[in-house]
């Protein structure tokens, strides 16, 4: 009930006090934003922001340079949309895409939760900035803070009508939990206040969530959402070609602190099965619970993953259909081949074709010859279908009648949106979180590493004629997990700036983490270490054996079950 909340909060984290003192998410927004002697927002307003879909930044590469000439950091903010399942149409696309060029930084980032994020809007813009956006159609509220955020949903496009299922029930939950203040709309959209109006949250209560949570709905046999990285999954059950149901996933979550074992990836366990008509209520039912057990004094252990350890699993689910008002029935079985995406035109069922494009880590801006921002603006001219962000930061150019192929490939070709064709699977199906120079809590690189570490490990594969072995290689620049580097069949993890740890062993569908191999380790020793797997794995493995597995039954990695269909307790 948000009154527990409320009472937690005497003794909560500074966060929970900041929230609690919020008035709904208002804060002193509106005069850190009129104070122009600063670019940056005070500091409890740095944390309410979030909620708005924003967050203060700063480039990291002039850090020293202006601490020395004692200039203040050079602030500016990454702002992220709520799009549930990450479609957009060709319309809403020129809309943002003029946004980026007008008041970002000229790039528009697809993130690994199908939203876009817009990085370098200087603080006087920023209203300016939100408000257009808005103006899309597209806003920004609960895309980051401690709430629901952007629902993920299945981005394979060959089943169209359940897609379409899917995504509409995705869309409604993202709505059904959105923060019902009116605080987004006074302080960007000039919304009146109106006077004496009692506002409440009705789920969640004046502290919000105690974190994050992230929800996503999957579609067997393509688990290109990573279901179990997410706080609460549906995984879709098909009979007849209609969506009978869902199972039911809890408590997936990766970040983690370096040296700190109380800190761990998880995967979501299988809890039950629910009806497309108990969704919301199954899903009210783990969010409250979270609200109301999770930890709200150490923000490193409020996430679900550890209300669930530290109270078992068996009491959560008990106390999830308490309140939602139904038993689950038992999961059904179901079975995920694969967790990347797949490249290149599909014809979907209804005669519509498909053409996944790929943006290397998700970064769409004008380069060399690879003009993404500028091609995809003259795509999006033409197009009359929609435009489809994936889980894996890369884009479907969705919905497109066959006679209107022929001009999309044109386009594809002139301005070097064809990667897609020429890369190597490595290149197709790696990611790489965001990093330096913008995020705060990168420790070493990611993004801008990416193209050139993929080709040192190209390299090697061609030593071995493994040129076309399909390896998920995952980089995130810290420990948090933003590339879900833990489902990688290799990964970096960074420790200091080119550092990591060295983690190997996931599968390819998303069902097992990896392990630590070697830990804080530089390039030289990263690339001689997959070397020397990579040569055992030309010699030993099996018929169509994948690299991840390889390294698990010769050992090189302990086994660690795979997910199961019957609850764990
Ligand atoms: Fe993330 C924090 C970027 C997906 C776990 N993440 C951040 C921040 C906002 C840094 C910060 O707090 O100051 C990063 C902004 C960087 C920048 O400059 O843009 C950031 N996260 C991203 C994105 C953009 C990575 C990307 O390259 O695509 C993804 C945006 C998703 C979205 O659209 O909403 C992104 N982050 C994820 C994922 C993957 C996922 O959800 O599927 C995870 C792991 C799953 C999970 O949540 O457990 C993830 N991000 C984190 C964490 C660790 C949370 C935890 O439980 O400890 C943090 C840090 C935090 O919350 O304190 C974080
Ligand atoms: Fe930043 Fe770490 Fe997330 Fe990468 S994994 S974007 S470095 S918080």
């Amino acid at each position: 009930m948000p009154g527990t909340c409320i009472e937690m909060s005497a003794s909560g984290s500074p966060v929970e006090k900041i929230k609690a003192g919020s008035r709904f998410l208002r804060g002193t927004l509106v005069e850190s934003l009129a104070d122009s002697f600063t670019g940056s927002l005070r500091e409890d307003d740095q944390t309410l922001i979030k909620y708005h879909g924003s967050y203060q930044q700063d480039d990291r590469d002039l850090r020293e340079e202006r601490r020395q000439q004692k200039l203040e950091p050079d602030y500016s903010f990454m702002i992220r949309t709520r799009t549930p399942g990450g479609i957009a149409t060709p319309e809403q696309w020129l809309k943002l895409d003029a946004i980026a060029t007008r008041y970002a930084n000229a790039s528009l980032r697809v993130t690994t939760r199908q939203a876009f994020q817009f990085h370098g809007v200087i603080k006087r813009e920023l209203k300016a900035t939100l408000a257009a956006i808005n103006a899309s159609l597209i806003d920004t509220i609960a895309a980051c803070g401690d709430v629901n955020r952007n629902v993920l949903s299945a981005a394979n496009p060959l089943l169209s009508s359940v897609h379409a299922t899917v995504h509409a029930q995705a869309k409604a939950l993202s709505e059904y939990f959105l923060p019902r203040t009116r605080a987004y709309y006074e302080i960007w959209l000039d919304e009146e206040r109106v006077a004496g109006s009692d506002e409440h949250e009705p789920i969640y209560g004046e502290t919000y969530l105690p974190r994050k949570f992230k929800t996503a709905f999957a579609v067997p046999p393509v688990n290109d959402v990573d279901i179990f990285a997410n706080d609460l999954g549906f995984i879709a059950i098909i009979e007849g070609g209609a969506v009978v149901g869902y199972n039911l996933t809890v408590g997936g979550g990766f970040g983690a602190t370096h040296g700190d074992p109380t800190t761990y990836p998880r995967l979501a366990d299988v809890i039950g099965f629910v009806t497309p008509e108990q969704v919301i209520a199954a899903a009210e039912g783990v969010i409250t619970t979270q609200r109301d057990w999770g930890n709200r004094v150490e923000r490193k252990r409020s996430r679900l993953k550890y209300t669930i350890d530290d109270r078992g699993l068996a009491a959560f689910k008990a106390e999830v259909e308490r309140r939602a008002g139904f038993t689950l029935a038992p999961a059904r079985e179901f079975l995920f081949d694969h967790n990347g995406d797949r490249f290149g035109w599909v014809e979907g069922e209804d005669s519509r074709w498909h053409l996944t494009l790929r943006i290397e880590a998700g970064r769409i801006i004008d380069r060399g010859e690879r003009r993404l921002l500028s091609g995809l603006r003259a795509i999006a001219q033409i197009h009359g279908g929609d435009f489809r962000l994936t889980p894996n930061q890369n884009l479907i150019v969705a919905n497109v009648p066959a006679a209107a192929r022929g001009a999309i490939d044109a386009l594809v070709a002139e301005y070097g949106l064809d990667l897609y064709r020429s890369a190597s699977p490595l290149r197709l199906n790696a990611l790489a979180c965001v990093a330096l120079p913008t995020c705060s809590l990168a420790m070493a690189e990611a993004e801008r590493y990416l193209p050139d570490l993929v080709s040192k490990i190209e390299a090697r594969l061609a030593a071995h004629a493994l040129t076309d072995a399909d390896i998920h290689l995952r980089i995130s620049g810290c420990p948090n997990g933003c590339s879900r580097p833990y489902l990688g069949e290799i990964a970096l993890v960074g420790k200091a700036p080119g550092r990591y740890n060295l983690m190997l062993g996931a599968d390819h569908r998303g069902q097992r983490l990896n392990q630590l191999h070697k830990e804080n380790i530089s390039e030289k020793d990263i690339i001689e270490t997959v070397d020397a797997l990579l040569a055992r794995y030309a010699k030993q493995r099996s018929t169509d054996e994948r690299f991840g597995d390889f390294l698990v039954r010769t050992g090189v990695v302990a086994a660690k079950p795979r997910i199961p269909l019957e609850v764990r307790t």
